[in-house]
């Protein structure tokens, strides 16, 4: 799926700003059939949740009306004419004045309505977007609606952050030509000096297709002809972690000798593979630092903000960071491109988080009852989830950035089921990109003796909280086990292993000289612990501490004000061990993680 950019076929209107907003409780039937009878207004992007002081708005459960006005630029007749949502969380209606014109499922993917048939270039109409934050066991990720004793619907939900909802990316018209260029799928490669960009071309209507690569400076390095093909690039500077370099694939369809439609996206020139037990990138072993990320901002909750993103960016750098996770579900595409343009490694993860009802069961990791049952992850969580894989594969399959797909965050690998649900799961994935190799985050209780599901996966992504959730206080004992752990791993599958999550919930300011939970030294100690163990382990190949920052939670007792495992706070002010770490990442405590210096 294209990313609307302008071109010189194409047009593009932002629609971000400030919206008419109501909940569907306090309007009227069919409430996109007039001017939104609410006093309210609502920002565009952003999660609708924290706007407002009123609670029922906060924890609504049902639809929430967005509403403005858009007028059509005049010089778009004989154009196909499309609304583009970045995302809306977690379902959409779409309403053009007073019609149905479109719907989408997912809260992280983008989707695309055609509008032609319904407007007129110069026209103006009244757009709708009606948006549910509901989770049930037709989604993912998975919920349950329940109503409570004094009548009120609640949403619950198996993952600990917030379950933000809205409009929150940013909302587009744009203008194609009819005859055009629906997809493009850049694999990339190289041989010796010399590079490689294996292209393929999808159309809607007749067209020849013409592609021209240019590098930084804007010279043109390769040419072809046809919809599919090879580009060949003499002396290729590789796109590579921490020294990013883009190339422009241009693309024109014509037809009779004229450019009737052009699209260009930037292509970087890397490979992925995993060998043995390394994590290859471009042939060099490659070792994960970085953190479990959140889309989590005060007041923004889940909504894209670039200023956020560039300071999280400088931020990552600064710590010596080179990778994230998009925990736990697909980000901004406009956190992909940046990645790609600063050279950061992505691990691209899905929204399929909460896939286990072990987590009910505490520590004992017993589920009241089996996770892939129809009642909570059935046939028709396994279909959205389909569905949710190919619309995320559809979206980032071109960002050298992203190296490996994360298929679910902590699923019941231990439970009878699972090689049933997940096996077709990873035949999809592998079939929508043979190129990136797959992996997801194994929960604590997911052990090397009980997971099922392993073998189908290239890469160990362990998540643990030893001398957290287990042994807490106690990090000499959480160092025995956490070794045994790895060890485990490392003997069963002789896969690459990874950290995907360790941390320890940390208050800024409380301090202590003993292990005292929740202080900074804690933190501190927790991590350099792990990080002890880590070094002993040669097929280890990443870290990714959990948090990156703190972030909003649903409330519980466990929770004080949001989760604080973040190594910086949620306004990004760095906790002690942000510093330890700088130290570690960036070499300056002697030693680089991953390497023998
Ligand atoms: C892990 C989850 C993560 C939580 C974390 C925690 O993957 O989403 O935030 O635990 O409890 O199980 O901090």
């Amino acid at each position: 799926m294209l990313k609307p950019t302008p071109t010189p076929t194409r047009e593009l209107v932002n629609l971000d700003g400030v919206w008419r907003f109501g909940i569907d409780a306090r309007l009227g039937d069919q409430p996109w059939t007039t001017r939104l009878d609410s006093p309210l207004e609502a920002a565009v992007p952003a999660s609708y949740n924290d706007l407002f002081t009123d609670p029922e708005i906060r924890d609504h459960v049902g639809w929430v009306y967005y509403q403005r006005e858009v007028r059509v630029p005049r010089g778009w007749g004989g154009e196909r004419i499309y609304l583009r949502f970045d995302a809306a969380t977690h379902a959409a209606r779409v309403y053009l004045d007073d019609v149905f014109v479109g719907e989408h499922i997912g809260g992280y993917t983008p989707f695309d309505v055609d509008i032609t048939e319904q407007v007129e270039a110069g026209g103006a109409f009244r757009l709708t977007v009606a948006v549910s934050g509901d989770l049930t066991n037709e989604t993912i990720p998975p919920g349950k609606i329940e109503v409570g004793m004094t009548g009120k619907k609640t949403q619950t939900y198996f993952h600990d952050f917030y379950n933000y909802a809205g409009l929150a990316r940013s909302v587009w018209l744009y203008s194609v030509p009819a005859t055009r260029i629906d997809d493009v799928t850049v694999v990339t490669g190289f041989e010796g000096s010399t590079g490689s960009v294996d292209y393929r071309v999808e159309l809607v209507g007749d067209a020849t297709v013409r592609v021209r690569l240019t590098d930084a400076s804007g010279a043109v390095v390769a040419e072809g002809t046809g919809a599919a093909g090879v580009l060949d690039i003499a002396d290729v500077v590789l796109w590579k972690p921490g020294a990013a370099y883009l190339y422009d694939l241009t693309i024109e369809a014509l037809q009779g000798g004229d450019v009737i439609d052009s699209y260009s996206l930037p292509v970087g020139v890397r490979t992925v593979e995993v060998r043995g037990h390394d994590f290859l990138i471009n042939g060099e072993p490659f070792y994960f630092t970085g953190f479990g990320k959140h889309e989590d901002t005060a007041v923004r909750g889940k909504g894209h903000d670039n200023a956020y993103m560039v300071h999280d960016f400088q931020l990552m750098e600064w710590t010596g960071a080179n990778s994230f996770r998009t925990s736990h579900y697909p980000y901004a595409e406009d956190v992909l491109d940046f990645a790609d343009r600063h050279g950061i490694v992505v691990i691209d993860e899905t929204a399929a988080v909460g896939l286990n009802l072990g987590v009910t069961g505490g520590l004992s990791g017993k589920p009241p009852f089996p996770t892939f049952s129809e009642e909570y992850a059935g046939a028709a969580t396994h279909a959205a989830h389909a569905q949710h894989l190919r619309e995320l594969i559809g979206r980032d399959k071109n960002h050298p950035s992203v190296v490996m797909w994360c298929i679910a965050n902590e699923p019941a690998s231990n439970e009878d089921g699972a090689r049933e649900y997940f096996e077709p799961l990873v035949k999809l994935a592998r079939e929508l990109d043979p190129t990136r190799p797959l992996t997801y985050a194994l929960v604590m209780f997911a052990t090397f003796q009980n997971d099922q599901i392993i073998d189908l996966f290239d890469v160990v992504s362990m998540n643990r909280y030893y001398g957290w959730y287990i042994n807490a206080g106690d990090l000499a004992t959480a160092e025995l086990y956490l070794q045994g752990d790895i060890a485990g791993w490392v003997e069963r599958t002789g896969k690459p292993i990874m950290m995907t999550e360790y941390g320890a919930d940390t208050m800024p300011g409380l301090h202590s000289v003993w292990d005292q939970v929740w202080t900074e030294e804690y933190q501190t100690d927790f991590l350099a612990m792990y990080h002890r163990v880590f070094d002993r382990f040669p097929s280890f190949v990443g870290e990714q501490i959990w948090n990156f920052s703190d972030f909003a939670t649903t409330n519980g007792l466990h929770r004080v004000g949001g989760n604080k495992k973040g190594i910086f706070t949620r306004d990004r002010k760095p906790k002690s061990a942000a510093f330890s770490l700088r130290n570690r990442w960036r070499g300056l405590d002697g030693r680089k993680p991953g390497t023998d210096a």
